[in-house]
């Protein structure tokens, strides 16, 4: 009996108890007993956080039985587990989504109700965990969300960063950073699992002994020990038992380790350890797209990654399997280079710590790992110098070198004689200061290389992996990323999900694609009318918020032009700014004239040492107190930067939205995310032929899309052929006006120094050619304004958006990934005690 162990057997929990019960009445009093019992805290004095706290744990209880029994799944045999390695997860709120996906909000919400409380206030004091900088960390939140729903057994491993991305502050105008304290008010959704804790080696060297076998093998002697903690949060799908795992790993002294130095009598020493020890999950690098080769960052991509083969390590051989089978347990996907130390490491444990030969340990290794690549841009290719790499993880080093030698030596073979070859694809970039090639170990340690959207892997084809396409063509395929309706939609945009769902029934939040029924509507003169009256009345709400958050009143009829990403030169924010600016222009010439108002609404995180970025920062915000203050404008136009964009505040921008900006240069935005959250909360879209933006206008058709701007092989070709920003702004006279007006420090009380920087960048350099789609996106623009004033056919277009973004649920993407690379299939989970309380 596979029950005869199992303590929930032995002492049934039943549907009634307070810790599972759904009825409202039930849900109210495990409320209060949590509040009391765990929370410690008479109602009278608790405050708004000890009561979300209370309420989390209410509904924590309920995804507790689907937990344990997804967990047990796991542990057998056979069960394929999906394992996704990613340096970030940017999760967002939880309560909310797990309301949603336990399909339990209606009652949860008249239990909060009837104990005189207010549900907005309980779910807006969550502190939203921003493990991640942007689009590739929100995008493994999305997959974990999707593999739940697909009932796909999956681990999503990470670090437990004790502080995510910072906190954005906006003082004159400019980005202040402060420190994420994310965990002060205590997490509810995370479970310590000592337990299961692991060592990690760290520096040192390595020395060959020969074992009582007689066998030649290598020690590493390491300089330091650290232990990794994990702690689990339970990843819910929507409406099904699977409740996968999200395993991060908290970095930790060794109790044994400190003790060592403390009997020497060195006990700061030993208080130095254990603070190098806690640093390794301290914080979240802030850098998106950009590298900093920092020791640390080796130590957190190496700690993490670690942590979790030797996990996944355990959990194989208590299921009662051998380590040579290791691959067929586990699909092991790396989200970017960030975790590629992984084929180098599970290398290190079969061989040294497993007794394995190399050839069995190279074909279970290489058959594990697949590395999906999400950036082009040449300055965000992890490599590590070879001096720091060797001092943190000399066994590595000499593992990296072997897997070089045997790779080169097939690879003489294909390309004889062809030194070019030799030299692009080996693992040591040579030329210079030696350094590690973390995107060239992941692809020879992979069986599958994926890019993000369809022209992004034909570039990675045919430029950064080309030598790795040429060798094994058959590694590389596609997967268009995607997002979770129920996050995007169902939890973001109450409104029109019940719209929608009155209309077609509400299958669409599974089958995406069955949003396609909303086209029948698209023409209905009603049905126009109330999706018109949503998105007015989620405007309003949203103008409400600017005016809390900055003081701005912005007018909720107006159209709500949308620019929210981190911010980078290559994603443009300054060419939307150039636009403000000609607008602006225009009414400064001409102050009666007609044109469409509108609100442009800007947010976004700049690295923290990405000075132009900040500048673009400052940019938007001067440009807008001139604009605002301006009695010409005559509040017809509105600039807003809100700060502190995160995914809480994502979720209430998007269904606000009707104009997204997706405005990157052509070949340099890998897919974009946001673009797919914009389009299925019916904001259209002005774009570039970039990333998804492509497939989005597929889908959704070229008459309900704004298209502008140089193809990709265009601005190759303009670059090749010597691009020179001047003539741009020598030939064209509204341009020349805009860039003047800044120059002259219009927008700096005069000072023509504080945007020179970027002026001058622009006009010397403007390495991603935003004057030269300056006047296509001025024209494309006005088009939109045109088509803004006939409300009717705006909306149909809208609708017809929102109808066609099917494609673009990741549940579309994961179930690719399972098919194509990961060869996994679902497994619905039983829980017991429900099937007893159906049966
Ligand atoms: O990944 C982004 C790309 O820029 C987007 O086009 C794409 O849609 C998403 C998801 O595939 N990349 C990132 O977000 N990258 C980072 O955040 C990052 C973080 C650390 C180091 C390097 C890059």
């Amino acid at each position: 009996d596979p029950l005869a162990n199992d303590p929930l057997a032995n002492c049934p929990i039943t549907i009634e108890d307070d810790r599972t019960g759904l009825s409202v009445e039930t849900l109210r009093r495990a409320l209060a007993d949590h509040l009391y019992y765990i929370q410690g805290k008479l109602p009278e004095h608790a405050s708004k956080n000890d009561f979300y706290l209370a309420l989390a744990f209410v509904v924590r209880d309920r995804l507790m039985p689907r937990w344990l029994y997804s967990k047990k799944n796991y542990l057998q045999p056979d069960t394929r587990i999906v394992s996704y390695l990613s340096a970030e997860f940017l999760l967002g709120p939880h309560l909310e989504n797990n309301l949603i996906n336990l399909d339990i909000q209606d009652e949860v919400r008249q239990a909060v109700q009837e104990s005189n409380l207010d549900y907005q206030v309980l779910i807006d004091q969550e502190e939203e965990p921003g493990l991640g900088n942007g689009g590739l960390g929100r995008l493994a939140a999305c997959y974990m969300d999707s593999l739940s729903s697909l009932e796909i057994p999956a681990l999503g491993y990470g670090i437990r960063y004790e502080f995510g991305i910072f906190d954005q502050d906006i003082r004159d105008g400019w980005q202040v950073e402060m420190t994420d304290k994310w965990l002060q008010f205590g997490n509810p959704w995370e479970i310590a699992r000592p337990s299961f804790a692991v060592t990690v080696k760290l520096g040192g060297h390595t020395e060959p002994y020969v074992d009582n076998q007689g066998q030649y093998k290598v020690r590493w002697v390491p300089a330091q020990i650290v232990k990794g903690i994990p702690y689990d949060t339970p990843i819910t799908g929507y409406k099904v038992n699977t409740v996968n795992t999200l395993r991060l790993w908290k970095s930790e002294a060794p109790e044994s380790f400190d003790f060592q130095v403390f009997n020497v009598g060195d006990y700061y020493g030993a208080v130095d350890q254990k603070i190098v020890s806690e640093n390794i999950s301290k914080v979240l690098y802030p850098n998106d797209e950009q590298v900093q080769g920092k020791e640390l960052r080796l130590m957190q991509q190496f700690f993490f990654v670690s942590c979790a083969l030797q996990d996944m390590i355990r959990i194989h051989l208590t299921s009662g399997r051998r380590l040579n089978t290791f691959h067929e347990k586990f699909a092991v996907q790396l989200n970017d280079t960030h975790p590629a130390i992984g084929v180098a490491e599970l290398m290190r444990l079969l061989i040294d710590e497993h007794d394995m030969a190399w050839d069995t340990a190279w074909d279970v290794t290489s058959r594990s790992f697949a590395f999906t690549n999400h950036t082009l841009l040449p300055e965000a290719l992890e490599k590590w110098s070879v001096d720091l790499f060797g001092r943190i993880l000399p066994r590595h080093l000499e593992i990296i070198y072997e897997i070089n030698r045997r790779f080169l030596d097939q690879v003489r073979v294909k390309f004889m004689g062809d030194e070019g070859h030799l030299e692009r694809l080996s693992l040591i970039d040579e030329s210079g200061h030696r350094s590690v090639r973390m995107a060239n170990l992941a692809c020879v340690g992979s069986y599958s290389i994926n890019g993000v959207a369809a022209l992004h892997t034909e570039l990675v084809k045919s430029t950064i992996l080309k030598d790795f396409y040429e060798l094994s063509p058959e590694k590389f395929n596609n997967k268009t990323n995607g997002v979770t309706p129920r996050r995007w939609m169902v939890q973001a945009n109450p409104r029109l999900t019940n719209l929608i769902s009155s209309k077609i029934g509400d299958n669409w939040i599974k089958h995406l694609h069955e949003l396609k029924g909303l086209e029948q509507y698209a023409d209905d003169p009603g049905f126009r009318h109330e999706w018109r009256q949503i998105k007015l009345s989620i405007k309003r709400d949203l103008a409400e918020h600017i005016q809390r958050r900055t003081g701005i009143t912005v007018n909720p009829e107006s159209m709500f032009d949308v620019l929210v990403k981190r911010i980078h030169e290559y994603k443009r924010q300054h060419l939307k700014v150039l636009h403000i600016i000609t607008l602006y222009n225009r009414i400064k010439a001409n102050p009666d004239i007609d044109l469409t108002p509108r609100t442009f609404i800007f947010g976004g995180k700049a690295a923290p040492g990405y000075a132009m970025a900040k500048l673009m920062i400052k940019f938007v915000t001067s440009v807008g107190d001139v604009v605002n203050n301006d009695p010409d404008v005559r509040d017809r136009l509105k600039v807003v930067f809100l700060p502190d964009y995160n995914v809480t505040f994502g979720q209430r921008v998007y269904p606000a939205a009707e104009l997204s900006e997706q405005i990157s240069t052509a070949g340099k935005e890998a897919s974009g995310t946001g673009n797919m959250k914009f389009s299925m909360n019916g904001a259209l879209t002005i774009g570039t032929l970039d990333g998804a933006n492509i497939e989005i206008r597929e889908e959704v058709g070229a008459e309900n899309f704004f298209l502008f701007g140089l193809k990709t092989p265009e601005v190759q070709e303009l670059k090749a052929n010597g691009y020179n920003p001047w003539d741009y702004y020598d030939s064209n006279e509204t341009l020349k006006a805009v860039l003047d007006l800044v120059a002259h420090g219009h927008f700096s009380h005069g000072d023509p120094e504080l945007f020179r920087p970027l002026l001058d960048n622009l006009l010397h350099h403007d390495p991603f050619v935003v004057l030269a789609d300056y006047q296509a996106y001025i024209d494309c623009q006005d088009q939109v304004d045109q088509a803004y004033r006939d409300q009717d056919n705006w909306t149909r277009m809208s609708i017809l958006n929102a109808a066609r973004t099917g494609k673009f649920s990741s549940d579309r993407s994961i179930s690719e990934y399972c098919e194509d690379i990961w060869k996994v299939k679902p497994l619905p989970v039983t829980v017991p005690i429900y099937d007893q309380a159906q049966a």
